[in-house]
């Protein structure tokens, strides 16, 4: 998770990054990170300006049922240490409300009391990726 790493997206060298395995039609892994919608445009900036190729889907998260994003991004393993820097130091833990109900008596369920939940940063899948072709 993006969130457990060390170190900073403006130091030049990786830390920690995997070395690169065997090489079948490219080494490449796939990062799938869940992130909330304020961040989403300020992290895809940051993959572009550094060279990464990055795809935003609009997603709805299944607690809150609020919008956020989830942001593909195929990389070489070498540069996927860069990559989850970049995504970390551009997410915001922030702190959101969630109003659960109990079914009431007659008609409509009733309001609880808001959960205080800590959104964020970023939720990351590292995956790796079999097969990467520009067709
Ligand atoms: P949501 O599912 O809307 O969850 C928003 C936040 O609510 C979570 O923040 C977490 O703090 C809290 N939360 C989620 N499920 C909960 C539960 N059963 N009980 C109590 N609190 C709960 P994050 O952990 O930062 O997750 C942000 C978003 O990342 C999630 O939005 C979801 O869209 C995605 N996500 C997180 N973990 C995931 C996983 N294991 N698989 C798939 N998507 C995940």
């Amino acid at each position: 998770m993006a969130r457990q790493m060390t170190g900073s997206a403006s130091s030049n060298e990786p830390q920690g990054a995997a070395p690169s395995g065997p090489s079948g039609g490219g080494d490449y892994q796939l990062i799938l990170g869940i992130v909330q919608d304020e961040d989403a445009g300020p992290v895809i900036e940051a993959l572009t300006s550094d060279g990464f190729r990055a795809t935003r889907i609009n997603t709805v998260g299944g607690f809150l049922r609020k919008g956020n994003a989830t942001i593909l991004v195929g990389v070489e393993r070498e540069r996927l240490h860069r990559a989850l820097l970049i995504v970390r130091d551009n997410c915001e833990t922030r702190t959101e409300y969630f109003v659960p109900t109990a079914p009431g008596e007659v008609g409509e369920p009733y309001p609880l009391d808001p959960i205080q939940v800590q959104v964020g940063g970023a939720t990351v899948f590292v995956l790796d990726c079999e097969r990467f072709e520009r067709l």
